[in-house]
């Protein structure tokens, strides 16, 4: 039995969460979504993992906002970095469902490796996309066996949910390109040793001049800005990058010019998802933690489980959790088969998954009293984690854009 100590409290309660009844509950989901035998193997490898060894550090890591090293080293080792990579390439091609268990395991355990982990295919999934042939050997096979890390570089200042309104200029100058602009909440910006990174070449043409170049760090003119202090993920590094002249090889480009937006958008259908599996992680964990909670929790001579106060929360928490799980399943799913488009799913997904993760740790919080308000147990970190989920990778609001677009579309 795997056991997790998910909160000690000097001189009182001590909650220990027990991994079976979430691996029972595991076991039912795979035979309802047929997971294959590959896919449920490595769900369990990342969950032992997880569980047994990133969990028990998740707490330092918020606390001193450290960058887990150690945690990403682990997941490397067993081969889970390059779960999105073809096996030509030193990958394991296992695909988007597959990436989507593995970061819901982390996720349950610490969501700043989780984001780390997840933003890996944001920054290289493009490079199997849209790459040559000479970019994918370039970059995969080191991504894929956890030797370096990638990112992913959209948002500025003046442009976050307008996204094809972004003014980092790309200007053709021989064999190289010379970007100037400043980015903005690139996520592992400051630790990635490749950054897919949006520019426009012509900002009279919005969208349609926007175009993606694969940065190196040791590019001439790229410097890093401000690392962001931040009220969750904290130990998952965000930084601005400031681009000054910034030589980036016209072997660099990633596609065509103008091809850039498109790229952006088919990359965003696949990772949120994934934003969506990391919601579903830290809102399991929330649900564990307070049904453990609820369980032991003694007043009025009963466990507080006993209420039906409780009770019902608990119930609509545990709702919640299955119902985001099954969308984020079947959004993966869609993009693993080719589906030709998948931005309906994708945003429901994720936007459903995110919110429900802000309502299940707050009623997590809310079930554990006082002591749920302190930092002494994990549920406030679960809280702060959570509401990064209904921001990041497109707000919840610029989801449900997309989603009355599509249906507007049908
Ligand atoms: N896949 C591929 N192409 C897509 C697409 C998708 N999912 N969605 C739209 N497109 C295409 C459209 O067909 C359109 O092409 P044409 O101009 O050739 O017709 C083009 O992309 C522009 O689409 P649209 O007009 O919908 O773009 P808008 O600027 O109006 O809005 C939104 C696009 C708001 C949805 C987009 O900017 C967005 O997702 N913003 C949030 C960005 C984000 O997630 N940022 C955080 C992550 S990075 S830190």
């Amino acid at each position: 039995m795997i056991r997790q100590e998910v909160g000690n409290r000097q001189g009182g309660l001590t909650i220990i969460v027990s991994g079976s009844g979430v691996a029972d509950n595991a076991s039912r989901m795979r035979d309802l979504l047929g997971l294959t035998d590959e896919q449920g193997q490595m769900r369990d490898l990342v969950r032992v993992i997880a569980r047994e060894r990133i969990a028990p550090l998740a707490a330092r890591v918020d606390e001193t906002e450290t960058y887990p090293a150690d945690q990403l080293a682990w997941l490397g080792e067993q081969g889970l970095m390059g779960l999105y990579i073809p096996e030509t390439y030193g990958g394991t091609a296992l695909g988007t469902l597959a990436f989507c268990l593995a970061v819901e395991e982390i996720a349950w355990a610490c969501a700043s490796t989780a984001v780390i982990y997840l933003v890996q295919y944001a920054g290289g999934f493009p490079i199997v996309m849209a790459g040559s042939e000479s970019q994918k050997r370039r970059y995969l096979p080191r991504l894929a066996a956890g030797e370096t890390t990638a990112a992913f570089s959209l948002s500025e200042p003046g442009a976050g949910s307008d996204a094809a309104s972004l003014t980092t200029t790309a200007e053709r100058r021989g064999d190289r390109y010379l970007l100037n602009g400043t980015k903005m909440w690139v996520s592992n910006g400051s630790h990635a040793s490749v950054i897919t990174l949006f520019a426009t070449v012509d900002r009279g043409r919005g969208g349609h001049g926007v175009t993606a170049f694969l940065v190196e760090p040791a590019f001439p003119g790229f410097s890093l800005g401000k690392l962001e202090r931040k009220m969750g993920i904290r130990g998952s590094p965000t930084v601005a990058i400031h681009l000054s002249d910034c030589e980036v090889p016209v072997e660099n480009r990633l596609g065509e010019e103008g091809e850039g937006f498109a790229i952006a958008l088919r990359v965003l259908d696949g990772s949120r998802p994934a934003v969506g599996a990391q919601a579903v992680g830290i809102a399991q964990a929330a649900l564990d933690a307070a049904v453990a909670y609820a369980k032991e929790r003694r007043q009025f001579d009963q466990p507080i489980a006993a209420f039906q106060g409780i009770q019902f929360m608990l119930a609509d928490m545990a709702m919640q959790v299955h119902a985001a799980r099954l969308m984020v399943h079947h959004a993966a799913a869609l993009v693993d088969r080719g589906a030709p488009a998948t931005a309906l799913e994708s945003s429901m997904a994720k936007c459903f998954a995110g919110d429900a993760a802000m309502r299940v740790t707050t009623d997590a919080v809310q079930i554990f009293g006082g002591y749920g308000y302190t930092r002494e147990y994990p549920v406030e970190r679960f809280m702060r984690d959570a509401k990064v989920t209904q921001i990041y990778e497109g707000t919840n609001q610029i989801q449900r854009v997309v989603i009355a677009r599509e249906l507007a579309r049908a």
